[in-house]
């Protein structure tokens, strides 16, 4: 087992891998910005290295210096966490010749699957159903024909692509050459790379993903599947398991799909594979396979009963993951609910600012993932996911209940948070009956607040800010060491 592991990440994630190490007895090594130099993640860590500014660019991503701080630390492995450098098969394979092992699938296998022409052809290959469609066409005429073939409409998408940039939906032959160019324009702006690929456009789909784990040994399992339907502009909001929508029969045919497509690039270690569901035709097809630990994966802890991050980590080390598929089983309904600081009536702006006050919800089967506390600072350098609020329970109305009552209690002063806007969309009818299609938030529900805040809520709020405002000073904003201060100051650890 590793002695050390540094953590290549931030805020939430970067905490989650700590705990994980930390119950199996291994030491933790922090990274942090500047604009993170009083953060959680950095203060519960056995060490801190301060690897750079705040930007982006300057810190979480500077491969080179992440290497370093990982060897003058002495760790033996790095945990990339999720975003940042976790799907950069560059990063992968400088951590390899550095000896150090990276907690994740092999340089090689990220770089099967970064290209969504690429990958696709091997999927088609290994007998994992895709959307009809073609690669590698170059003319607008060869795009014309192709669009025929599979029928209108058809979607254009970067072959380079992801996160749906490149990507135009085409209705007809007279939109078709003005969808390629402009497409090809985002391709090359975005990733460098003009390469498109057509394919049939599914208006209704669901997205349905399901996480694989495969060890160094050659045994690859699914954990079923994730519904992470409910987004807007592929963020997603809520992801529950198991899918409203599917039958077992269905599970078991796209999970084997799953697994055939992990071991077709070799994988070890967690990923995802993502399938696009239309529920007319109960038809599948593979999209893209996340070749990471996913930020939704605690609902399938949650009813498989396994701790991912440990069994990365143990994996990683060579260990075996003992469990066969007919061994894992789903246990009741878990959904993650995402509370960003950001504004459902203004376009879903973030929104930043000091957290004022700070109050996660309590209770059986509630747990929260976050990286922030009371006083601490939401600036714009980062996502502004503010925390996941995951709940689980015996079935899916009584998830539903759990999670509204959680979000009732969870309080947050001082920046604005999509809290109310989910509560919104988990008391909608389509939301009940499963009805909630990747277009729905954007197409259905045009959100504004219901009703404006009471005026005793607002008193409330602005008391309760007080009292923060005054606590807090006595603790972030004084030079005073706190007696009380849970945090401890490890050696290396500078502010
Ligand atoms: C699609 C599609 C409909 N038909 N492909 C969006 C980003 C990339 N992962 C693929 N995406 C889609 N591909 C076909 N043939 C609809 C989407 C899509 C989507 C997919 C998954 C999750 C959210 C989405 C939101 C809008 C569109």
């Amino acid at each position: 087992m590793f002695n050390k592991i540094l953590i290549a990440n931030r805020g939430e994630i970067a905490i989650r891998v700590l705990r994980a190490c930390r119950e199996l007895g291994i030491k933790t090594v922090a990274v942090y910005s500047d604009a993170d130099k009083n953060s959680a993640h950095a203060q519960l860590a056995d060490e801190a290295l301060h690897i750079g500014d705040s930007s982006p660019k300057e810190s979480y991503l500077n491969a080179d210096v992440l290497i370093r701080a990982a060897l003058d630390s002495k760790a033996d492995a790095i945990h990339p966490g999720y975003g940042f450098l976790s799907e950069s098969a560059s990063f992968a394979g400088k951590v390899d010749s550095a000896h150090l092992t990276f907690i994740g699938p092999s340089a090689d296998s990220i770089r099967a699957m970064g290209d969504k022409a690429e990958s696709k052809i091997a999927m088609k290959k290994a007998g994992v159903p895709t959307v009809p469609g073609y690669e590698g066409l170059e003319s607008d005429n060869d795009f014309k024909q192709a669009a025929n073939e599979i029928g209108y409409p058809v979607l254009v998408k970067a072959s380079a692509g992801g996160g749906g940039k490149g990507m135009r939906v085409v209705n007809n032959e007279s939109e078709l050459s003005e969808a390629i160019e402009s497409a090809r324009r985002e391709a090359l702006n975005s990733f460098g790379d003009e390469r498109l690929l057509i394919e049939k456009y599914l208006p209704n789909a669901h997205h349905i993903e399901f996480q694989v784990f495969g060890d160094q040994h050659g045994h690859l399992v699914h954990l079923f599947e994730r519904e992470c339907s409910v987004q807007r502009r592929h963020q997603k909001i809520i992801e529950e398991t198991p899918s409203p929508l599917l039958t077992n029969e269905l599970r078991a045919q796209m999970g084997e799909a799953a697994v055939k497509a992990a071991k077709a690039v070799h994988y070890q270690n967690a990923g995802t594979v993502e399938f696009i569901f239309d529920p007319q035709l109960s038809t599948y097809y593979f999209l893209e396979m996340n070749t990471r630990l996913q930020v939704e994966h605690p609902i399938t802890e949650h009813v498989t009963g396994l701790d991912l991050v440990q069994w990365q980590i143990r994996v990683a080390a060579g260990e075996r993951f003992p469990y066969s598929q007919d061994q894992l089983t789903q246990r009741g309904h878990a959904i993650e609910c995402r509370v960003y600081a950001e504004d459902p009536a203004n376009n879903f702006l973030p929104s930043t600012g000091k957290l004022l006050q700070y109050i996660e919800p309590r209770g059986p089967g509630i747990r929260v993932d976050s990286g922030f506390r009371a006083g601490d600072e939401v600036t714009h350098f980062y996502d502004p996911l503010l925390a996941k609020l995951i709940v689980h329970g015996e079935f899916r109305e009584l998830a539903i209940q759990k999670m509204q009552s959680a979000l009732k209690e969870f309080i947050v002063h001082g920046v604005i948070t999509n809290i109310d806007f989910m509560q919104a969309v988990l008391a909608h009818d389509d939301f009940a009956k499963g009805k909630v299609s990747t277009r729905w938030v954007e197409n259905n529900f045009n959100w504004s607040p219901a009703v404006e805040p009471s005026f005793e809520s607002l008193i409330a709020a602005s008391l309760a800010d007080l009292t923060i405002v005054n606590r807090q000073s006595s603790i972030v904003n004084s030079n005073e060491p706190d007696p009380y201060s849970p945090w401890k100051n490890p050696s290396g650890f500078r502010i």
